[in-house]
Parts: structure tokens; sequence; C-alpha cells
């Protein structure tokens, strides 16, 4: 009886102990799961927060890139000045042409750079950045840029104007593009929508999109004398495409995608060839309306140049001159490093001429001048000075295990409007405007004057007016992916 007693109290003991170990247990994986859950959250959370903070620092790299770029931009007529004397003596008294200082502002900025790029500059420029302070981005990153100027592709956007004239000469252009017998294929072939275009027809497309009116241009060649054949038609929903012409300008330069025709082997042949390198890009949506000879691409000047030309001219049917002359334009542009190579339009076609200084060198390679058709009309569509810029800035913070972040922007500048850089704006008065006053060293600074005091930094009036003609630019596209 008392041995059942003891032998019960035991297992009673035994069992409590159990369930107690049970619940321990429990309470240890309730535990382990929830830190588990807590850690994932917390390390996800960090690892978003992180991710958001590099973005955030990778966009104001690629931000603070286009600002200075747009300075740089705007520094260039005062730079031409400072050698408009020497250059003057060299070239018997010419004018300087526009300096392309942009195709340099990798280079040129380095010094607010970050990392390896501040270094490259110094050892560019042989300066020594160890004592300068403030200087370059702060914290880890860099920025990347190309800057190209739009005046030097095709502007497509030319054919909003819609007047004969100016539609006549952008066909021309795009006919001048599209010409080289080594394209037969892509116009043999049929094309994204299912049909088979031809040269005039994929011009015509590109230039009714744009244009308001409902009649098909006719882009005919100069010597043809072309003229509106008929009424554009509702082809986009015949071929089964959702939209019709938009019959107004080009808002990007993608919208070209939309235009029937327009595949992947035409985009990457005419249009766009590296998407990486915007320099090798012949088209254009923004711009002047004038190319500008000094810095467009090869295949560009050859299309501008025989869109003007006689008929049947060696270097705008021949392949293998074709071929010469743009290896030597390459070539030229190379060895110039960014020199301008013609002072004026008129020098780019005497030159094509086989006249001038580079004419005779160019014939002496088997590049036959050219015979121009309507001279006067090809002066009218080339250039020296490149107004509207394309700013393509990446922002490019490093972050764990060799990953980064970017950022890219893509800014378009237009310089049109923009005043000198010193003429702008009184530069004292700006300085106390952006500080809002503080510093200011102005006699007589009471600042509950009455009147307009274009140097009152308490003015809003004088901030807009300083505005309206920014020597920076007006910024006419701007897209952050
Ligand atoms: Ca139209």
């Amino acid at each position: 009886m008392r041995l059942d007693t003891l032998l019960n109290a035991q297992q009673l003991r035994r069992r409590r102990r159990g369930a107690a170990l049970v619940m321990v247990l429990i309470s240890v994986v309730i535990l382990t799961v929830f830190m588990v859950e807590l850690q994932q959250q917390s390390s996800a959370s960090f690892s978003s927060a992180l991710a958001a903070r590099h973005r955030l620092q990778a966009e104001y790299h690629a931000r603070s890139a286009i600002n200075l770029s747009r300075l740089l931009i705007a520094t260039e007529p005062s730079i031409r000045k400072t050698i408009a004397v020497p250059y003057s003596l060299l070239m018997k008294g010419k004018k300087p042409p526009q300096i392309p200082v942009w195709a340099f502002s990798d280079q040129l900025l380095g010094v607010f750079n970050g990392g390896d790029r501040a270094k490259g500059f110094a050892e560019l420029t042989g300066t020594d950045l160890s004592s300068a302070e403030n200087i370059g981005l702060a914290g880890a990153g860099h920025f990347e840029l190309i800057v190209v100027d739009e005046d030097s592709k095709i502007n497509v956007n030319e054919a909003v104007r819609g007047d004969p004239i100016t539609l006549q000469r952008l066909g021309t252009q795009l006919l001048g593009l599209l010409a080289g017998p080594q394209y037969d294929p892509l116009f043999d072939s049929f094309d994204s929508d299912g049909q088979q275009s031809d040269r005039q027809t994929i011009c015509s497309a590109l230039l009714d999109w744009a244009d308001s009116d409902e009649n098909i241009a006719s882009c005919l060649p100069q010597h043809d004398g072309g003229v509106s054949q008929g009424s554009e038609d509702n082809f986009y929903q015949t071929i089964g495409l959702p939209y019709l012409r938009k019959n107004a300008g080009y808002d990007s330069l993608e919208e070209l995608r939309m235009v029937r025709g327009m595949g992947e082997d035409f985009w990457a042949t005419f249009v766009d060839p590296d998407p990486n390198d915007p320099r090798k890009r012949n088209l254009s949506v923004w711009g002047q309306g004038k190319v500008n000879v000094n810095t467009a691409n090869a295949q560009t000047i050859l299309a501008i140049a025989c869109s003007y030309a006689k008929p049947n001219q060696a270097l705008c049917t021949d392949l293998q001159q074709m071929t010469t002359f743009l290896g030597m334009v390459s070539m030229i542009r190379q060895f110039g490093n960014g020199i301008p190579v013609f002072s004026s339009g008129k020098e780019f076609i005497k030159t094509l001429k086989g006249g001038s200084m580079l004419g005779p060198a160019l014939t002496s390679m088997g590049v036959e001048p050219i015979e121009f058709e309507n001279e006067r009309e090809l002066r009218e569509i080339i250039d020296t000075k490149s107004k509207v810029f394309s700013i393509y800035a990446e922002g490019v913070v490093p972050g764990q295990f060799g990953t980064e972040t970017r950022v890219p922007i893509h800014a378009v500048v237009d310089f049109r409007q923009a005043s000198d850089l010193p003429a702008a704006v009184d530069q004292a008065a700006l300085a106390d405007f952006l500080t809002g006053g503080a510093g200011a060293s102005k006699s007589g600074g009471d600042s509950g004057a009455a009147g307009a005091d274009p140097t009152d930094p308490n003015d809003p009036a004088a901030a807009l007016a300083a505005l309206a003609q920014d020597p920076a630019g007006q910024v006419v596209y701007y897209r952050i992916d």
C-alpha cells in the first residue's frame, strides 16, 4: 500500500516534469520562429532602406552631372572669346567656330566627380588636388557622362512646321540617309508590320506622323521636284495597328518606334546604331533644324551631302568611296581631337567639292569631289553651331558584395534663348539672391524701398527676370529611369 503510493507519486512527478519540458520546448520553438521572422523582416527593411538611400545618392550624382554640364556648355562663348585673337592670327582673320567643349565634359568635369575620376583629372591637367577642399562628390560613388549636341543629327520634328519647303528639305535629308545601295536588302524584306516599304514610303511615314496636315509628304529627291500626292490614308488601322498617325510633333525619340515600318533592323541601322553611345545616333526629335557639320557623325554628313548632290555622284553611289569617306572623316576627327574642322558651312561645301584645306586630301584617297545640285539650299540646312544638347548622366553608387546602384537621367537642354554668362545677371546680385541676402555688402541696403530694383534680392520679379534668360539653358526633356 505504501509502496503503491510512492510509485504513483514518482510517476506523477515524472509526468509533470515531462509536461514542463514540452512547454519549454514549445516556447523555444515559438521564440525561434519569432526571432527568425523578426530578423528577416528587419534585415529586409534594412536592405530596402539601404537600396533607397543608394538610389537617392545615385540620382543626385546624376543630377549634379547634368547641372555641371549645363554650366560647362554655358562657358563655351567665354572660352571662345579668349582664343579669338590667336585663332584669327593663325587663320587669316577668321573668327573661331564654336568649340565642342561638351564632347569632353566627362574629362573636364572630372574634378567634381568621385573616386578615380577626380584623380584622372588631376593627372590629365597636372594639378595637385591634395590641398583642395569641398571638391568632388562626398561619399562613395561617381557619375558617368556623355553629352551630345542634338544639332549634329537630322531633326525629324522639323516636319511640325509643315510648310512645303521644310518638308522638302527634311525629306531630302532622310532620303540621303537611307540612300546607300548597301541598305537595299532592308527595303526588299518585310518590315515589322508585315509590309514591304520602300525608302520613299518610310520617309513619308516619318514626316506624316508629325506634320499636322492630311497630305502624304512626297519625299522625292531634290532633283525630282517632289509635290504632295493625295491624302494620308488610314494605313495604321489597315495593317492592324491600334492607333493612327499622330499629326503632331514627336515628344521623345522612342516615339519614332510607333511609326509604321519602324522595325528593330531599321532602328539599329538608321536611328540609333549603338544604344550605349548616343554619339552614333543619326536622328533626333530636338534641335534647331540645321545640322552641325563639325559634330555630326560621318554617316549623317554623307547623308546631308548626298541629299543635295547631282544624281549619280560617285561618293553617293559607290560603296568603296563611301567607306573611304566614312573612314577619313572618323580619322580626321580623331587626329583633330575634337577641334572643329570647318570654320563655316561654306567651307564644308568647298571641301566636298575638292577645295579648301582637306579637299585635296580626300581626292588623293580616291574620294571623288561632289557636284552639288543646289548649294544655296544645302547652306540653309547646315551650320557650325549647336544650341540644343542631350545630357546622358548616370549616377553610380557601390553597394555590398560588389553590387552597384545605377540611376540614369537623360536631359535635353535648349540654349537658343540663353544669354551669355557674364551679361545674363549681375553676379553679385545673384549671389545675394541665392544666400537670401545674407552677407550682402551693398550700401544703402534698405529692403523696404519701393520700385523694382533689379539688384534687390527680395524682389521676386528680379529673380524671374534673371531666370527667363537662364544662361544654363531651358530643359525641354527630362527622364529618370
Ligand atoms: Ca500628317
